[in-house]
């Protein structure tokens, strides 16, 4: 059956800032404490999504998070009025203030795993949540994850959703980011490539400096729970010695499109025995696997940090050739751009290179492709699905004017104990639920 592959980009929340809470992904802890601009980072983020919906791609938007997160603060032992709360946490626990308070929920590609229905047993989408346990601020966003979820694909004859996996490292999940799918076209049954960066029992290979944040266990228990073929199903180690230079998530060293992966030669521990079995199960699927490998030589592990190469999108155009999306830093620098040249110049299946300016993510470590959750949908579960969040001009010029609105252009640390950024915020996103149908999806609105 014809499907597509519709990618639903985190729209940016309003505290957006730069608080170095993520230790392992060098960009956030290196740009601690500079001042960010929220208004900047979602009409950012708004651009792309506007861009790849005028070249005819299917876009959606998935919502940011009540921030700061009073109720966390409140099971926390703070008391008394909202303001009360916020106020006694800034003087008494400002580290905590400023990880309930992270806009990071915008990078949707970490905020479920979504198989495709032509994948699973019982024919429906499954979604499960992330649980992201390797990091505090990032652990408060299931619950609201799961609720934006649920309301935009509400119909269980097509939609199945999971909650996350219990809070603990042995569970440790962080969604769509390590997981690739390979397949013919996006109708067909695929290949759910699962890239983990640790098995918590049983020991073998870890990174020694930065955490390794999936473990295998977990995405064991995704695959499970969304009923995949185990013939159709590959677990493959990320190697443990790019995470410790700073590859914290899987997309930051390779993505995939079709049957096309697009990796860093150093990407995964025994490479060959993995692509072998990919390349066996994908045939069998009918469909030739093809492997696009970016030399060390041509392209180093840290420039691939350094300028998000990897964290790009594949994205197939009409004419059946792909484009690639990549962030602004990888223009900008010479060796990495002219490897893009080359390579849509190759004769391959990349012929396009689109670049964006996301600056103000990049600096948190978040690129094109960590801003956007891959939604393979047929038509009748396209259908099924809240047709408020897919973007268009209309919902492009709403959601500009609602950004001008409401947002700040300048935030820093110091900010978050204003008890009116909450109101802000509340404010916001109750007027956000409204123009998307969403319902009421916050903890402040039930
Ligand atoms: O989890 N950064 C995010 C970036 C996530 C990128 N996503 C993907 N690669 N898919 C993280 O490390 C930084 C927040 C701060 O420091 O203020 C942050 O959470």
């Amino acid at each position: 059956m014809s499907a597509y592959e519709v990618n639903f980009d985190g729209l940016v929340g309003l505290t957006h800032n730069y608080a170095g809470l993520s230790f392992g992904n060098v960009a956030s802890t290196s740009n601690k404490s500079l001042a960010a601009n929220p208004k900047l980072a979602a009409l950012q983020g708004l651009m792309k999504m506007k861009a790849l919906t005028d070249m005819g791609l299917k876009q959606g938007v998935l919502p940011p998070q009540e921030r700061p997160c009073v109720s966390t603060l409140r099971q926390l032992g703070f008391s008394g009025t909202d303001a009360q709360v916020i106020t006694q946490a800034a003087r008494q626990a400002p580290e905590i203030l400023s990880a309930v308070s992270s806009a990071s929920s915008m990078w949707v590609a970490n905020a479920a795993t979504v198989s495709p229905s032509a994948d699973t047993q019982d024919r429906r989408v499954h979604f499960t949540v992330a649980n992201l346990n390797n990091k505090f601020h990032r652990a408060i966003e299931e619950e609201t994850t799961g609720n934006a979820l649920r309301s935009i694909f509400a119909d269980p004859k097509h939609f199945a959703h999971h909650a996350a996996l219990p809070q603990q490292a042995v569970m440790g999940d962080e969604g769509a980011a390590n997981h690739n799918r390979l397949c013919r076209s996006y109708g067909d049954a695929g290949v759910e490539v699962f890239v983990y960066g640790r098995q918590a029992y049983g020991g073998g290979a870890e990174p020694q400096r930065y955490p390794a944040r999936q473990t295998r266990e977990a995405s064991e228990a995704i695959a499970r729970l969304h009923q995949l073929n185990p013939e159709q199903t590959v677990f493959v180690q990320q190697n443990p010695a790019v995470i410790d230079q700073g590859v914290f998530h899987n997309d930051v060293i390779s993505v995939s499109n079709g049957p096309v992966l697009f990796y860093h030669q150093e990407a995964f521990l025994n490479t060959s025995a993995a692509f072998a079995e990919i390349s066996r199960k994908l045939s069998a699927t009918g469909c030739e696997f093809v492997p696009i490998e970016v030399p060390g030589s041509q392209v180093s592990v840290a420039d691939a940090v350094n300028t998000y190469l990897f964290n790009s999108q594949l994205l197939t155009k009409a004419d059946g050739k792909m484009l690639i999306v990549v962030p602004q830093e990888a223009r900008e620098h010479n060796g990495v751009w002219d490897y893009l040249s080359a390579l849509t110049q190759s004769g391959g299946p990349i012929d396009e290179v689109q670049v964006f300016n996301l600056r103000e993510s990049m600096r948190n470590g978040g690129g094109p492709a960590c801003l956007r959750l891959r939604v393979v949908l047929n038509e009748a579960e396209l259908q099924a699905a809240n047709s408020h969040v897919l973007m268009n001009d209309h919902v492009y010029q709403t959601l500009t004017s609602w950004v001008e609105k409401h947002y700040r252009d300048r935030l820093s640390e110091s900010d978050l104990a204003d008890p009116q950024l909450l109101t802000e915020n509340w404010t916001a996103l109750d007027e956000l639920t409204q123009i998307l149908h969403l319902g009421s999806i916050y903890p402040f609105q039930r």
